[in-house]
């Protein structure tokens, strides 16, 4: 008897096979609707069949219903088997080859037994497919192209791009096989900023059926390998996924081993011989009497060696071993010890949302202030504000805070450091914000010195509080200032600046050799999300993730303080102190 999750399944994937056939979109709907339904079940669908109530469950009509019953009869559906017959795996892959579709595939799969992407390839490399009527030399260079661009597309990925797809790839995955425990290890777990593949472990009843889903995600444009417990697949935006099963008692070693980084694995081996044990993807095992010690859980590896369990951020082996060792592993900065975001924009520069909103969903995540900072006139692309709008905002944000309680709204600005090194707007007007971000949004081109000169020029002006997104960069479309970052953090110190992590998943600027850099000389960080619109705040994690890997502290960051703590540590408020 077929179980739910079997009949899930094969729904799920009449789903998949028709939507790349460009199938009635309704049709598709109900498929996936009806697997919903069945995977949120508590109870047998044999048992809601036998008091025949089936057609009373949501999504389930007439025809559905007789597809179950079909199901659970045979355990198979005569309209899936006639399409995993048309289309394999390998077929749906090349399906997914940017210009090909689904009637392409069928005459290369039927006349051609072309059957993946590697014959296909072969194949247009030998000429054999403008042999096809109705296709040509054009088709056969195009079809080299997509395959190899697809390939190029391999490259090395943003995380911003990489950890929702790892999200999604989970969330599928849970649905589309019984699965125990699921994560994802490798370069992502460890939050780094590119990400050369996506590895994830799994645990399973049938690994076999996990494998197979592997295959079948959407999205896939490739299989590299299907073997019973891994699975490499290749997604439509070039990145490659490793999908592995591993015995539930190999779980946290395996975790352990894949997280890496390697240099960090090698390291904590080393360790462990000098202490008599040795650390496999399999255990810890005792190396005179070959003994398991553990390997169930990640913190057996770590506890047995003596040491503190090594968030997943640190373990680039920029010497976190040595300093575990020594017993000195603090509790790093963590998205609950934010307590305000003090880069935020609103509908009155480019952001997307009323300040009212903005405050509305900070004050929502627990936040106890925010500040708006909106761009100053020089921004014109960005709606930059005149002088005399953000008077006008300062007026309106007074009011706001005024009338809103649980949460502190301040108004500050994002001004441009002129190219000059100067600020956009007056130091009188400076003086009336809460605080002030200076931030490069032009001029990327300066040389270092320049570059070093202007950010110098503009810390030397007392109404700077913080450097906004110091290194200018956007991961994949802009390289980062050419600027001597050490100096510029010594003059922030001196001044009493503090200088952004910002979070926005393209920028992670600074980024995690920054804010180690920061740490050694000691200027302050601020991690703000730069959010445009309300959904935005939850981005914090990003820059959670940048400023752990670079070992900070909650005290290194000046909004995990609350409000009355955090004014004084302004730089304006500190000297006016002085003065
Ligand atoms: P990536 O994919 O280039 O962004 O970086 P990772 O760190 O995800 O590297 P990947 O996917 O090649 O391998 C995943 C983890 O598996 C890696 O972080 C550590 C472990 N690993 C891979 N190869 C080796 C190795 O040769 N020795 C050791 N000790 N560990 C390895
Ligand atoms: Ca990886
Ligand atoms: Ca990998
Ligand atoms: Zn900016």
């Amino acid at each position: 008897m077929a179980t739910n999750y079997e009949v899930a399944r094969i729904f799920l994937e009449m789903a998949e096979a028709l939507e790349l056939q460009g199938q009635d979109p309704y049709r598709i709907r109900a498929y996936q609707r009806a697997a919903r339904t069945i995977l949120a079940l508590e109870e047998p669908l044999a048992a809601i069949r036998a008091r025949g109530e089936l057609m009373a469950l949501p999504g389930i009509g007439a025809r559905m219903a007789e597809k179950i019953e079909e199901i659970l009869a045979t355990g198979h559906l005569r309209a899936h088997d006639e399409l995993v017959e048309a289309f394999p795996p390998g077929v749906m892959a090349i399906m997914r080859v940017p210009g090909v579709g689904p009637r392409t595939a069928q005459r290369l799969y039927r006349e051609l037994g072309i059957a993946s992407v590697e014959a296909l390839e072969q194949a247009a490399q030998d000429g054999r497919i403008r042999r096809l009527r109705g296709f040509g030399e054009k088709t056969e260079a195009n079809i080299l192209r997509a395959i190899e661009r697809g390939r190029l597309l391999r490259a090395r990925i943003p995380l911003a791009r990489a950890y929702p797809l790892a999200q999604q790839i989970i969330a599928h995955l849970r649905t589309a096989a019984p699965i125990r425990e699921i994560a994802a290890a490798g370069s992502l777990r460890r939050m780094k900023e590119d990400i050369g593949d996506i590895d994830i472990l799994v645990t399973a009843d049938r690994p076999a059926e996990v494998m197979q889903a592997a295959t079948r995600l959407p999205g896939v444009t490739e299989v590299l390998l299907s073997g019973p417990t891994k699975t490499t697949i290749v997604t439509d935006i070039g990145l490659q996924v490793d999908v592995r099963a591993v015995e539930p008692e190999h779980f946290g070693a395996a975790l352990q081993y894949f997280t890496g980084s390697t240099a960090h694995n090698i390291k904590l081996r080393t360790l462990a011989v000098r202490m008599g044990y040795k650390v496999s993807e399999y255990g810890i095992f005792r190396a005179d009497t070959g003994a398991r010690v553990g390997g169930r859980h990640e913190e057996d590896i770590y506890r047995t060696l003596g040491l503190r369990m090594y968030p997943p951020e640190l373990r680039e082996d920029r010497g976190e071993i040595e300093r575990g060792q020594r017993g000195e592993m603090p509790d790093f900065v963590e998205e609950a010890d934010i307590r305000g975001d003090l880069h935020v924009h609103s509908d009155w520069s480019d952001g997307r949302a009323a300040i009212r909103e903005m405050a509305l969903a900070a004050r929502a995540r627990g936040y106890e202030y925010l500040a708006i900072t909106d761009h100053s006139i020089g921004r014109g692309i960005a709606h930059g504000l005149s002088p005399e709008r953000l008077r006008q905002q300062i007026r309106a944000v007074r009011r706001l805070n005024d009338e809103l309680p649980g949460i502190t709204v301040l108004i500050g600005s994002e001004v441009d450091i002129r190219r000059d090194g100067t600020l956009d707007f007056p130091n009188d007007l400076l003086a009336e914000l809460d605080l002030c971000i200076g931030s490069v949004h032009s001029a990327f081109g300066l040389t270092e010195a320049e570059q070093t000169e202007r950010l110098l020029r503009a810390l030397r002006n007392p109404y700077l509080d913080i450097i906004g997104h110091p290194r200018g960069r956007l991961i994949g479309a802009r390289d980062p200032l050419r600027l001597d970052m050490r100096r510029v953090m010594e003059a922030a110190r001196e001044e009493g600046a503090a200088m952004e992590v910002n979070a926005w998943p393209e920028r992670l600027d600074l980024n995690d050799a920054d804010v180690l850099l920061a740490r050694e000389i000691g200027v302050p960080l601020v991690i703000n999300t730069d959010a445009h619109a309300p959904e935005h705040f939850a981005l914090i994690f990003y820059g959670i993730a940048t400023a752990r890997r670079g070992w900070a502290e909650p005290e290194d960051v000046l909004n995990t303080l609350p409000l009355r703590a955090l004014l004084p540590r302004l730089r304006r408020h500190q000297w006016r102190k002085a003065a």
